[in-house]
């Protein structure tokens, strides 16, 4: 079923084709600030560039080498000072600090499309911050939902669980833990949730987080990993443990690690978000924009591909699987 925003996007990409010509692909160059180095949004990569080449643009890429407003913000800045970028493309890295950064390039004449992340509240037609075109990411309060359901109905609604994430403020994974910490709450109130912890995005801080907690709680039964290497850590730690199996381990992100865990017995559920699409869609709706397209719709939600053990070999599923290359 076509959902209502991809149905807007398709409009959108419909009428590029009898927007104004007046601007040539030639003049359109696009900036590309993920939040950081990892799979997701090499991924995500794959996707700007694809689009960037299927339609005739130039996309400069800049990726922080760590997480957090003091690597993205001098990045953002520098782009800012070329002068001849007319798009951005970011994931801001904290959902409130870095709205002044952003507006500096609106300010210098850059139209900025958030990927992944949103500012304010990620309502940019009517919230308190409505100058980005659009956000093109995953609805996060429905994966931390998904990511309960898996778990809870794995451990048939009883034991404690454990939510190892990156950074407070960040509104993707921010929204994980809230639709989590809601469905834990509402339909599995037996299961008491620890966390969360946040691991900076270090994955060796998320090992070391869940070892102790394993230490800390012999009735531990299951683990949620917010993200790429919260999971990817939090899973190491069950697995050194020699836990894989006794505690069930959600992954949000589908890495290659995240699989070997699963075949493993360690990870039980892998959440796939399309990174690919979400770069892909931006780079879209920039040139849409450009090209004098007024309806590129301010919210698009990609969605998921949930893999578990009875399908990550089935093509329909594993072609979500992260492949950076
Ligand atoms: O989970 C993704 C992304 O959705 C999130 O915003 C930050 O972490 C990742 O990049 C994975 O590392």
């Amino acid at each position: 079923m076509l959902r209502a925003s991809h149905a807007l996007a398709a409009a959108a990409l419909a009428a590029l084709s009898i927007a104004s010509p007046s601007v040539l692909a030639a003049d359109i160059k696009i900036g590309f600030l993920p939040g950081v180095v990892d799979p997701f949004y090499q991924v995500m990569q794959l996707g700007v560039e694809a689009a960037a080449k299927d339609l005739g643009v130039e996309v400069v890429t800049q990726v922080p080498p760590t997480w957090g407003v003091e690597a993205q913000t001098p990045i953002l800045d520098a782009m800012i000072a070329r002068g001849d970028l007319s798009y951005l493309i970011t994931a801001p890295v904290d959902k409130d600090q870095m709205i002044a950064p952003l507006q500096q390039a609106v300010d210098a004449g850059i139209k900025v499309i958030t990927v992944d992340t949103f500012l304010g509240d990620g309502n940019y037609a009517t919230g308190p911050v409505t100058f980005p075109i659009s956000y093109v990411g995953s609805d996060n309060v429905e994966g931390g939902r998904i990511a309960a359901r898996g778990l809870g109905n794995a451990l048939a609604g009883k034991g404690t669980v454990y939510i190892n994430s990156t950074n407070p403020n960040v509104s993707s994974v921010e929204g994980r833990e809230q639709g989590f910490i809601e469905v834990m709450a509402t339909e599995f109130p037996e299961i008491k949730v620890i966390g969360p912890d946040y691991n900076l995005d270090d994955l060796n801080k998320a090992q070391q987080q869940t070892a102790a907690v394993i230490e800390q709680n012999p009735d531990l039964k299951g683990v949620f990993g917010t993200n790429v290497f919260s999971a990817q850590g939090a899973g190491t730690a069950v697995q050194n443990a020699g836990l894989g199996g006794a505690v069930q381990v959600v992954a949000y992100d589908a890495t290659k690690d995240a699989i070997e865990l699963m075949n493993n017995g360690v990870v039980s559920m892998a959440l796939a978000q399309k990174p690919f699409d979400m770069g892909y869609l931006a780079v879209e709706f920039a040139v849409a924009d450009a090209k004098g397209v007024t309806s590129v719709p301010r919210r698009v939600e990609t969605g998921f591909a949930i893999i578990e053990k009875s399908n990550v070999t089935d093509p329909n599923f594993s072609r979500f699987i992260y492949q950076t290359k």
